[in-house]
């Protein structure tokens, strides 16, 4: 049988859960309750869209160029960085941001612990990790609660008898109305590593604002960040635990059309904020212990 019609006998109908397949086979795992719409691309276990009902506009970008297509990474939504994030630290020829987002992923649950909210738990099956890229014996788990507000929760667990470094982050594309006009909040004091040009470290003051390309790690940023957004009058809180860096990124208009997935002047619509452990923030998990990344992402009316 195949994938798609597996899945559509286990969990067809449950919890307005329903599945298709694009041209290239991959399934897509539609969730449409009461509080909000998603998708979810179970290559990368990459939720696309989250739209709760209360929004006009979606909260999570997606490119209107992107491509969903066999081991390629979906530009926008929520990808995956794991078991490192950015450039793997010894070995250029692996894939920037880990292996996670472009594999095939399982979905093996779907709940409604808090109705109208959808539950839905993916793990990486130890068949899709490229075995010379992680030697290690580890188990990864996705959780996802997709109601008024999205939650996700990346667990890591060391099933092996040695200590295990992981980098990993929840590489989030926020849709915002102009992204000239919006403000972070919740880094104010922070060094950062500025990435764009020669790397240097700085101190944030106040807000980040966005005029040109951002690419910024916040060191021990651990606290709650918002994105202010006049011109949608919203505010979205991203509250986070197990996560010691911020990532704030816009690759701007140059390096956008370089790109070619962003979508004409997609870059203005568009903000990453990253819930991260990466440069040497990174996680460390004791033998048979295990390491959760915990976002909760939520939208308020700005008065
Ligand atoms: O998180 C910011 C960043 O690491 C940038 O440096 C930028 O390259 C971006 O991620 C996108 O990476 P990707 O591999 O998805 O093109």
């Amino acid at each position: 049988m195949s994938e798609l019609n597996e899945l559509k006998n286990r969990f067809g109908d449950r919890a307005g859960v329903h599945f298709e397949a694009n041209a290239d086979g991959i399934v897509i795992v539609d969730v449409d309750n009461a509080a909000a719409h998603a998708r979810i691309a179970l290559q990368g276990a990459h939720l696309m869209t989250w739209a709760p009902r209360t929004q006009q506009q979606p909260v999570i970008w997606l490119s209107s160029a992107a491509k969903v297509a066999r081991g390629k990474s979906i530009r926008g939504g929520v990808p995956v960085c794991w078991p490192w994030f950015g450039p793997h630290a010894s070995e250029p020829g692996f894939p920037a941001h880990g292996f996670a987002r472009t594999v095939a992923w399982e979905l093996v649950d779907v709940q409604v612990p808090t109705p109208p909210s959808t539950r839905l738990i993916f793990t990486l099956p130890t068949t899709s990790i490229p075995r010379a890229q992680w030697p290690h014996a580890s188990a990864l788990e996705l959780r996802l609660d997709i109601g008024t507000a999205l939650v996700c929760e990346l667990v890591t667990r060391n099933l092996g008898d040695a200590p295990m470094v992981i980098g990993d982050a929840l590489h989030t594309y926020f849709a915002v109305g102009d992204v000239r006009k919006t403000e972070v909040r919740g880094l104010d004091g922070l060094t950062y590593i500025d990435k764009v040009g020669a790397p240097a470290n700085r101190q944030q003051t106040g807000g980040v604002t966005v005029a040109g390309e951002v690419d910024r790690i916040y060191l021990g940023s651990s606290a709650e960040c918002t994105i202010e957004d006049p011109t949608w009058q919203r505010r979205i809180r991203i509250a986070k635990r197990g996560s010691n860096t911020t990532v704030v990124w816009n690759p701007w208009q140059e390096k956008a059309t370089k790109m070619g997935d962003l979508g004409a002047e997609g870059y203005l619509g568009m903000l990453c904020v990253e819930s991260a452990n990466a440069a040497d923030d990174v996680a460390t998990i004791p033998p048979r212990g295990e390491h959760r990344l915990w976002v909760r992402y939520s939208v308020e009316t700005l008065v």
